[in-house]
Parts: C-alpha cells; structure tokens; sequence
C-alpha cells in the first residue's frame, strides 16, 4: 500500500499512543502531526473529526478515520503483516469487547473514582472500578499478554493502565490503580510486560512531562 499514512495525535495521549504503537508493532511508516488540541483545536482536526473533534485523527491516502479503537481495527485489516487482533471470527470479537470495556468501563470508572470525594460516592465509584479490573485479572490467567504470547490489540488498548493511569494517581495524590493493582497479581505482571516491550517501552511520554500537564490540566483545574 503506497499511499500517504498520517497520525494527527498529541504526545500526551493514551489515545493517540494507541496507534503509533500499532503502526510501529505492523512496522508501517508514518508522518506524526502533533496537534495542540486543548489550546486551540487545528481546522484540519475540525475537517477530519468534526463529530468528535479529538485525536488521534488517522488519515490514509487524505482519507480520515477517528477514534482509536477504530483506527486499530482499520490498520490491522489494511495491512496484513504482524496481526494485532486474532484472525478467528470469534477471538477477535472477544478482542473487541475488551477493548470496548476498556474504553467503556475501566478508564472512566478509575477517572470517577479518582475525582469523588470523600464518603459514600467514593466508595460506589472505587466498588465500580475494582470489579473492572477484577474482571481484568481473571481474563489474564494463564497469559501473558491479553492476546496470549504476543503483544497485541487488547494490551495496546489498556495501555492506559499499565502507564498514564498510575501517573495520573500520582498527579491527583491519590492510589486508586495503585493500591488496587497490590491485589491484582497478574494484571501487575501484564504492567510489567507491557513496559518492558521494547517498541513500548521507547515509545512513552516522559513521566515528568505528563505529571505537570495532569496537574495543570486535571487536578488545578478540578
Ligand atoms: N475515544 C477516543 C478518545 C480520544 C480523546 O479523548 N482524545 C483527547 C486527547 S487524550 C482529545 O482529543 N481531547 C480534546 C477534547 O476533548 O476537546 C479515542 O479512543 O480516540
């Protein structure tokens, strides 16, 4: 496939990490555009995102396609070589719904849980993130990764656990991932993989850098 492949992302983004972890893993070669996306959103993430108006925007051949979960399933099928999701009908569907549980569940569950105060609500909200990564836990026994042997479209999905998760509980001073993962011993070991994977593992936000726009874009803004 000879056509121009672009990520319009921004450093700090889980989101947008997603997909150039996915493009590096497969080996495809890309043009990064770093969008200031909450000082002043681009008019070429208005053209490409008008929905949603957030990166990552991928854009294939001046063809553009949001949201992260998307844009891995669209490079996977797109270019054959290195498979992130399983080829069976039925294993990739289940790939897909612990991504969409990810997304849907488990990121804003630990968001909320960080964010409630003191009292009853915090405690629904930690309830409600634990059986999350409860249900994580179990889906890991006997793995390694959530695809098995092989890093692969789950992991690159709950990258935001094992790294901008346990940064933002120590932007907003709190151990909510932190204390949790203590009783987790196999989504501990699944952090530790998935930052030892060498694409991984060079391809992170700096920790400073992240905590500082945490604190001035999440915490001082609360
Ligand atoms: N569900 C989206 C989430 C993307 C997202 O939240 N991106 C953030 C950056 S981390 C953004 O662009 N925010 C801009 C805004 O909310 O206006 C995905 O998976 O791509």
């Amino acid at each position: 496939m000879g056509e121009k492949v672009e990520v319009f992302g921004a450093w700090f983004s889980p989101f947008s990490r997603r997909v150039e972890l996915a493009l590096k893993l497969k080996g495809i070669q890309y043009d990064y555009i770093e969008e200031e996306i909450y000082k002043k959103k681009s008019d070429l993430i208005l053209k490409f995102n008008p929905v949603y108006k957030k990166v990552p925007v991928f854009v294939h051949g001046g063809k553009p396609i949001a949201e992260s979960i998307v844009i891995l399933q669209y490079i996977d099928e797109s270019w054959k070589d290195n498979p992130i999701l399983p080829q069976h009908p039925y294993h990739k569907a289940l790939a897909l719904f612990w991504a969409k549980f990810l997304d849907d569940k488990v990121l804003p569950s630990l968001m909320k849980a960080r964010r409630s105060g003191e009292g009853k609500d915090r405690e629904e909200a930690i309830g409600e993130a634990r059986e999350g990564l409860r249900a994580l836990e179990e889906e890991l026994k006997g793995k390694k990764f959530f695809g098995g042997e092989k890093l692969g479209f789950v992991d690159i999905v709950a990258n935001f656990i094992a790294y901008w998760s346990q940064a933002m509980d120590e932007a907003f001073g709190v151990q909510i991932l932190t204390s949790e993962l203590q009783n987790l011993p196999r989504l501990t070991q699944w952090c530790h993989h998935f930052l030892q994977h060498p694409i991984v593992k060079h391809n992170l936000p700096p920790k400073t850098q992240l905590l500082a726009l945490f604190k001035s874009q999440f915490v001082d803004t609360n």
